[in-house]
């Protein structure tokens, strides 16, 4: 087991050495934290908070705790205290030691004694606190319970002493948990927490659990209000929705909300629609984001479908209508939060984030479908709204496969069905081809000539790309780049009939490649949008990337080498010049001005270019991002610009 040199041998030979299977637990842990974390980048390295949290909502849903505070301390460390009931310190009867020792060193032990509580098994959280503790340096729980304060500390998860009783609670004082960890560097390829990442989770975690207050602290931030957010919601998923629409207009009033909290399997809905073109609906499981869909999510959309289809029949909104309606018709301009509490959840799919148990399905089928034609009833106005939405969408639908069939035909055309614009690369073999996406025609021109046409594909785009956050389907089919680009791609598009198939996909790597100036910046927003709303599964599995062209050259005598921040530059110029050398500098304000050469050393060469891979995160905060970038409010855009001034690119 990998022990810091520092630790007290009394430390393991007291406490943890008479366990062996603690302390291979804890090896396990170690050994592969992928396996229990996700992986040891930045976003296993939030999933710690992410999982001390886990037990702090759980108490809060078992009603013994109402706040919640989570500090980025400027040591590196992170905290999470609640107000609950304080996890059990007296002693566990067979194992002698305490009961917050077992739930801090045993695997899977949990924080759980209580049966009555959801906790996901499998998955990517319920891995238990332990988890946290063995990939941590340091680890410190102070508990406040049973009129006392308690604290028991741990290096790399072994305890350092048995559990302290420091002294009386104050009389004003509550109970609760306090756990404070430092992730350790060893195991992790970045420590450094970030605000934005833990504040998207936070904010989601308010509005799946109304009524808990949450409180979020950034000690390294000297501006106190930039520094502390607090996240409550009264109205749950009702807020959520309203929150995902902030920059898009709702075509109805009111919104449909449906909260079963007392059945078998809680189901709370929140949904309204809009007048965009886009369905953005987000469901939960045991507060866990269910990219994959599942046994709930079909649950849904057939209760949607089949009710709307059946009201719009009932009242005859149908009756100019002589084309089918298909599901996704049903689901144009929609956002709908579902969220589901499953006691023994079963996830499957590629990212483990599937529903899978087949009951869920009947039950938010029926409940959703009762609900809905009721709603739909009471509303005639706003049901109309929504039908003649649908039947709009259909119409469009229809549009697009004519604007697709012609696509299909003028592609005979073309030599094997691929844009003339294309230089494809020589291989074909996925898993070693990339694709550049290169901003304009000339740029276009130097990657040609630099790429190793092995492996490397370059597509030009002209222009300006088609905001899809602003257009149809079929207009979005019209358009002349985006043709290109998915025909060269070969996996078709997500929101159309023919099968989108990501096993057509003929580059694992997509490079956007725009200039460093906001033009640039624009155009890869664009391009990021359009990924994001037709072909997202690209982004989920890591597909996707942008180039990072450097913005600085300097040129000593013969010598030349290139920098990438304004910090780099000054402090290389600085130190030539010290030297008694007299560089010179060229600043690039385009991939244009780079010679073939050079573009291929610096952005091309798998050896020396720097690429960002892009990941979403969290689903809410991309849609939240996108759609305030991309839609028609300017003041929440605005604001959303100065906020995030200091980020270079758009973390998705
Ligand atoms: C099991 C039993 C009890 C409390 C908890 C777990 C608990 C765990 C965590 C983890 C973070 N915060 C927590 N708060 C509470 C108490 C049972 C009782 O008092 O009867």
């Amino acid at each position: 087991m990998s022990q810091p040199t520092d630790l007290p041998d009394r430390a393991i030979s007291a406490y943890a050495a008479s366990n062996i299977q603690v302390l291979e637990g804890l090896e396990a842990v170690r050994k592969r934290p992928s396996m229990y974390i996700g992986d040891v980048g930045r976003r296993g390295l939030h999933h710690l908070v992410y999982e001390v949290l886990d037990n702090s909502i759980d108490e809060a849903l078992a009603g013994h705790c109402d706040h919640i505070e989570v500090c980025i301390h400027d040591d590196g460390s992170v905290s999470v205290q609640d107000n609950g009931r304080g996890i059990p310190v007296d002693m566990h009867p067979q194992e002698n030691r305490s009961a917050l020792e077992v739930v801090m060193t045993v695997l899977h032990a949990g924080g759980k004694f209580d049966k009555d509580s959801y906790k996901v098994s499998g998955g990517l959280h319920g891995v238990g606190v332990s988890c946290v503790n063995a990939l941590a340096t340091r680890f410190v729980a102070t508990v406040r319970r049973d009129g006392s304060v308690w604290r028991q500390s741990y290096r790399c998860g072994v305890p350092e002493g048995p559990v302290e009783e420091l002294r009386p609670m104050r009389p004003e004082e509550e109970t609760g948990t306090h756990i404070r960890f430092w992730p350790d560097a060893d195991i992790f390829k970045e420590t450094e927490f970030r605000f934005d990442t833990l504040s998207d989770r936070l904010r989601e975690l308010a509005y799946l659990n109304k009524g808990v207050r949450i409180l979020l602290e950034d000690e390294r931030e000297d501006d106190e209000e930039l520094g502390r957010e607090e996240y409550y919601s009264e109205g749950g998923l009702r807020e959520f929705v309203a929150y995902l629409d902030e920059t898009r207009d709702p075509i109805h009033d009111g919104m449909i909300y449906i909260a079963e909290e007392d059945g078998e399997v809680p189901v709370e809905v929140a949904m309204r629609y809009n007048d965009s073109y886009n369905e953005n609906v987000l469901s939960f499981v045991n507060n866990i984001n269910t990219h994959e869909g599942g046994t709930h999510i079909s649950g849904f959309r057939r209760a949607l479908t089949r009710t709307l289809k059946s009201y719009a029949k009932q009242n005859g909104l149908l009756k100019k209508v002589n084309f089918k309606l298909s599901g996704d018709d049903f689901r144009e301009g929609l956002t709908a939060v579902l969220s589901v509490k499953v006691a023994e959840p079963q996830f499957e799919g590629q990212t483990k984030t599937k529903l899978g148990n087949s009951e869920v399905q009947g039950i938010v089928e029926s409940m959703v479908g009762t609900y809905l034609s009721r709603w739909l009833e009471d509303h005639p106005t706003q049901a109309e709204a929504i039908i003649n939405k649908v039947v709009l969408a259909a119409q469009a639908r229809a549009a697009a496969r004519k604007a697709r069939e012609l696509v299909q035909r003028k592609s005979a055309f073309t030599s094997g069905g691929l844009p003339g614009k294309l230089a494809d690369c020589t291989s074909r073999t996925p898993d070693e081809s990339e694709l550049y996406l290169v901003e304009g025609d000339s740029a276009g021109g130097s990657a040609k000539q630099a790429r190793d046409r092995h492996f490397q594909a370059i597509l030009p785009l002209r222009g300006k790309i088609l905001n899809v956050e602003k257009a149809r389907l079929d207009r979005i089919l019209e358009n002349n780049e985006i043709q290109n680009m998915v025909t060269a791609l070969g996996t078709g598009l997500t929101s159309t009939e023919d099968a989108f198939s990501l096993d057509n996909l003929r580059y694992h790597k997509l490079v956007l490649m725009t200039d460093a100036d906001v033009d640039g910046a624009h155009i890869r927003t664009l391009l990021l949008t359009f990924f994001y709303r037709q072909l997202r599964p690209l982004l989920e599995q890591g597909f996707i990337y942008i180039a990072l062209p450097p913005l600085y050259r300097i040129q000593n005598g013969r010598e030349e080498e290139y920098l990438w921040t304004d910090d780099a530059m000054q402090e290389r110029m600085g130190a030539l010049r010290n030297e008694g050398k007299k560089p010179t500098l060229q600043r690039y304000k385009g991939l244009g001005e780079m010679n073939p050469e050079q573009l291929w050393t610096t952005t091309m060469n798998p050896e020396t270019r720097k690429l960002q891979q892009v990941t979403v995160e969290n689903a809410a905060a991309a849609d939240h991002i996108f759609s305030t970038l991309m839609g028609d409010s300017v003041e929440p855009r605005r604001k959303f610009i100065e906020r995030n001034a200091k980020y270079a690119t758009i973390d998705v």
